[in-house]
């Protein structure tokens, strides 16, 4: 169907009532609802739908390189770039219990960097998965690395009113502080200032509890160790003209990434990420 701007998008409905929204641009996810039709992601009323611009929200690919870890363009082209929908059979999504699902391909253009097709498949099931597999296919024998993030902006009722919980006693990076390296206290995160810490080692389950809406969004995680989280705060938040002055009391980025060890595919070798996302009521909300 036709999204904002007239660009392409894939909207995905689940027997059971979850569904997402991709744009083929970016292959960019900017609506991902449980399975009682609520909204789990951000999107700032500022995003631009503009090509090269990234949409601001959502969950953008960093791919091949996490922020300015490297030579390209921060968080690097993946998610300014057209994808295609590749039903070239089988799909490669077949061993999911969803129904519904897409299997979005980029293709390189010449002037990108020697990246080989990565391919992102969307399965929107009962709990909504997102495959991102990226597999090299160079002809001259080459091996190729890549930092990667699916850059998650979750909607939340009031940052002052969140936790996240799973990063407790862990390492970090802090983007803060020239991304020295410190270790996490034993609570639950919370905040109250910008925040962007690149969490090292991370478990494969992250909770992100909203005080307000009385739920946790689980985010579940594959071959993907690193979690960078992010609030921009009021400073930085007026410093974005894509993004409104308050959003950040909305929103709080929790991104499944693969940082600290970079990725490298020797030919027909493959990497494949997995993120999940549900819902459940939050103990946490009902005080226990
Ligand atoms: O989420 C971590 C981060 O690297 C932040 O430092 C901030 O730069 C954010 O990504 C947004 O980057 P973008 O290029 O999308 O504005």
């Amino acid at each position: 169907s036709k999204g904002i701007n007239g660009l392409d998008k894939v909207i995905l409905r689940d027997p059971r009532g979850s569904s997402a929204e991709v744009y083929l641009y970016g292959a960019h996810v900017t609506s991902w609802k449980n399975e009682q039709a609520e909204e789990l992601l951000f999107l700032s009323s500022k995003a631009i739908f503009k090509p090269p611009k990234p949409i601001r929200g959502g969950i953008p690919i960093c791919f091949p390189q996490f922020s300015n870890l490297g030579p390209l363009d921060s968080h690097g082209f993946a998610r300014n770039r057209f994808w295609t929908i590749d039903d070239s059979p089988p799909p490669f999504l077949t061993n999911t219990p969803s129904k519904a699902f897409v299997d979005l391909i980029l293709k390189p253009s010449e002037d990108d960097i020697k990246i080989w097709p990565h391919r992102v498949a969307l399965g929107s099931g009962g709990d909504l998965m997102m495959t991102s597999r990226i597999r090299n296919t160079n002809i001259d024998g080459k091996p190729f690395s890549f930092t990667f993030a699916n850059h998650t902006y979750f909607s939340v009722s009031d940052i002052s009113e969140v936790r996240v919980e799973g990063l407790e006693t862990l390492d970090y990076l802090d983007n803060l502080q020239k991304r020295e390296r410190f270790t996490e206290q034993g609570d639950a995160l919370t905040f109250e200032s910008e925040f962007d810490r690149i969490y090292l080692s991370t478990p494969t389950k992250i909770a992100i509890l909203d005080h307000e809406k009385k739920r946790t969004i689980v985010l579940r995680k594959d071959g993907l160790p690193d979690a960078v989280v992010w609030n921009p705060w009021d400073k930085k938040a007026k410093a974005m003209s894509d993004f409104g002055d308050d959003e950040y009391k909305y929103m709080l980025c929790v991104e499944a990434a693969a940082i600290e060890k970079p990725i490298t595919l020797k030919p027909g070798e493959e990497w494949k990420g997995r993120l999940e996302l549900s819902t459940v009521p939050s103990s946490y909300c009902s005080g226990q």
